[in-house]
């Protein structure tokens, strides 16, 4: 059944990107409609992006709108018990917070129950892929590496290193006392302000559900009180939740070091099995690699007529599997329905976030196999398969998924059109090759990341990461911030949605370099071999900028904390909660960052401006917006000379 939108898109006005507007136009010929269309036809409501509506309670929603021509002596605003615009707007934005720590989070608590099953052998299918990820980490649990028998120190059994440094993991969500273990992993300084301010969490579930209680109606009434909690949280995001999915899904599926890829919509093969897999969590996604690399799969896959198996990636489930095997990325988060409109998706399997429930309707329109893999991320419509993926048979399950794609590869009934479009990307970089690849360490030679900085070949560093946006235009921000940025001799670290634009720009390759930026950047990057754009990763992997900023306080020359760095974040085209919790835990680091779009604050000026100049005073990084690309990244520039001066380093 083909459905009719009832306004289309301009395809060129939606994305920046060919492929993207080819599949737009295609979708629209065949009366499919898409986000695109949808964004065309709903408008979103003024009030509630400016922060100031509240639903928290069945009286509401009260919406309290600023005055045209702004407000002229006292705000008296207030909803029906009395909540002030700045109330409101925290509440909301801690709410949002709450959401993005706790999708991260849950991501986190998932891989440590599949880890503790590992360690315990009771899942058999997978293993321990670097034990000396393992070895490093254990310290910060107090697990003990070494043991001492006779007088003799021996390395301890590393089953045993496992079993107990998994527990202690899974108890990080809900410990009675003390707080996170990582928190000491951050500079000195930073942990000594959180410490101060009184934001150090205890648990990750007790910092979420403390925002819940303290946003319900009649509870927390003090905008500075509430976005306290906001930041114990968000720090129970980035330097909890997020850092240990990353550490743990780096012992168990490997650390990422540098690989060859490809990425956008046009490493889809029309003679092969197309298996699409989405989402963000890695664990189902790294026996689907396996099954679909074995060679029964690929002959089963011949078998039915298909020259092999195309395993592609959307949004950080995509990261994941491209970060540690290469896996091409087929899409970014805006382009998921347009990978079925190629009538040639065989299957499309999801687990949790960023997940369109529209994938149904489109996937009615071709032969898709739709398949649902997580018991919390289910889908209504009754041409959706679930599979629930069971870590304790987790192959089995995976050449399930696999065979069913393979099964149905014969059943391609539309015309299939794929976009030529695409891009090589190098990926797959980490704390660890940053320091290998500039050197073998951040300081002390002619290659390291730190002498560069302190040189000025490299101006300094910009994390810019975060999803697409359907308000905006499609990669549009993205490209246009890192572009000005690296121009400017500032190196990207990248990850998320703003990554796979940065490859399907042709963003990271070493060959950038002599294309896009500015002489000194393009010097280093010639010299050592690495892109100006470095991919860190998924959404979690965030947690890889936090430890890249701190590996680089700690080799010294660039100050005593992270805010002390000429470094700056952004978010250009950010959408999701967790790009809020995010941004808090950044600015809360000690980073300005920069989201582009919107802040819903804006109805509550005072309240924005706290977030924007006054966390400044307390942990050297604030929030900022801007709309405009160019300038979004200027900013960012002024604030690393900013920084570049502080340190008497400036040029
Ligand atoms: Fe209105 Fe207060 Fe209820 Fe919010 S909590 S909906 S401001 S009455
Ligand atoms: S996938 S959260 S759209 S980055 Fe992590 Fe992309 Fe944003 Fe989802």
């Amino acid at each position: 059944k083909k459905e009719k939108a009832l306004k289309v898109a301009d395809p060129v006005k939606a994305s920046i990107d060919k492929a993207t507007q080819e599949m737009i136009a295609r979708a629209q010929d065949l009366g499919i409609d898409t986000i695109f269309d949808r964004a065309e036809s709903m408008k979103p409501c003024n009030i509630g992006m400016q922060g100031i509506c509240c639903k928290n309670c069945s009286m509401g929603p009260c919406r309290l709108p600023l005055p045209k021509g702004g407000i002229e002596g006292e705000d008296t605003r207030k909803g029906l018990c009395g909540a002030t615009p700045n109330t409101i707007a925290a509440r909301n934005f801690i709410r949002m917070i709450a959401g993005g720590a706790a999708a991260h989070s849950d991501h986190g608590r998932c891989v440590a129950e599949v880890f503790l099953s590992v360690a315990r052998k009771e899942s058999h299918d997978y293993a321990i892929k670097d034990a000396d990820k393992l070895l490093s980490i254990a310290p910060y649990f107090d697990v003990a590496t070494t043991v001492e028998v006779d007088g003799e120190v021996l390395d301890r059994d590393i089953d045993e290193i496992a079993v107990e440094v998994a527990e202690k993991a899974l108890n990080e969500w809900g410990k009675a006392e003390g707080e996170l273990y990582y928190l000491k992993r951050a500079p000195a300084p930073l942990y000594e302000k959180w410490k101060k301010q009184g934001v150090l969490p205890r648990n990750i579930d007790r910092e979420i559900v403390e925002i819940m209680h303290r946003t319900h109606i009649g509870v927390d009434q003090d905008y500075k009180n509430l976005i306290k909690q906001g930041t114990r949280a968000a720090i129970a995001d980035g330097w909890g939740g997020s850092m240990l999915a990353t550490d743990l899904q780096d012992v168990l599926f490997g650390t990422p070091y540098p690989v060859q890829s490809e990425a956008n919509l046009g490493v889809m093969k029309d003679d092969h099995v197309n298996l699409i897999v989405h989402g963000h969590e890695p664990v189902l996604s790294e026996m689907i690699v396996a099954a679909a690399q074995s060679p029964a799969m690929v002959e089963y896959a011949k078998s039915k007529g298909a020259k092999g198996i195309q395993l592609g990636g959307i949004c950080c489930t995509a990261n994941e599997i491209l970060q540690r095997h290469g896996i091409p990325t087929a899409a970014t988060f805006l382009q998921q329905e347009l990978a079925i409109i190629t009538g040639a998706c065989d299957a499309m399997v999801v687990d949790i976030q960023c997940i369109m429930q529209n994938l149904a309707n489109v996937a009615k329109c071709f032969h898709t196999k739709l398949i649902t893999t997580h018991p919390i991320a289910k889908m209504e419509q009754d041409n959706v398969m679930h599979i629930e993926f069971d870590e304790h048979h987790a192959m089995e399950d995976a050449e399930k998924i696999v065979k069913l794609a393979i099964d149905n590869f014969k059943n391609r009934g539309a015309e299939v059109m794929i976009p030529r479009q695409k891009n090589t990307q190098i990926a797959g970089f980490g704390v660890e090759s940053i320091e290998y690849h500039l050197g073998g360490s951040f300081r002390g030679t002619y290659y390291t990341l730190n002498d560069n900085i302190i040189n000025g070949r490299i101006r300094g560093i910009a994390g810019v990461v975060g999803c697409n946006n359907a308000r905006t235009r499609h990669n549009e921000g993205h490209i246009a911030v890192v572009k000005e940025l690296i121009k400017n001799d500032v190196i990207v670290l990248t990850t998320g949605c703003n990554g796979i634009a940065c490859a399907m720009e042709g963003l990271l390759t070493p060959e950038a370099a002599s294309v896009y930026c500015g002489p000194g950047l393009a010097e280093v990057c010639e010299t050592v071999g690495i892109p100006p754009v470095l991919h860190l990763g998924s959404c979690v992997d965030n947690s890889r900028i936090l430890l890249a900023a701190t590996e680089v306080v700690k080799a010294g020359g660039l100050g005593k904390d992270i805010s002390d760095l000429p470094a700056a974040g952004s978010a250009p085209e950010w959408m999701s909660e967790k790009a809020i919790s995010i941004g808090h835990y950044f600015v809360t680091s000690g980073v300005y960052t920069v989201f582009g779009y919107m802040l819903p604050t804006s109805g509550a000026p005072v309240f924005h401006d706290y977030l924007s100049k006054e966390l400044e005073k307390i942990y050297g990084g604030m929030w900022d917006l801007e709309v405009d690309p160019v300038k979004h990244a200027q900013k960012m520039i002024a604030h690393i000379d900013k920084k570049r001066k502080a340190l008497g380093i400036d040029k």
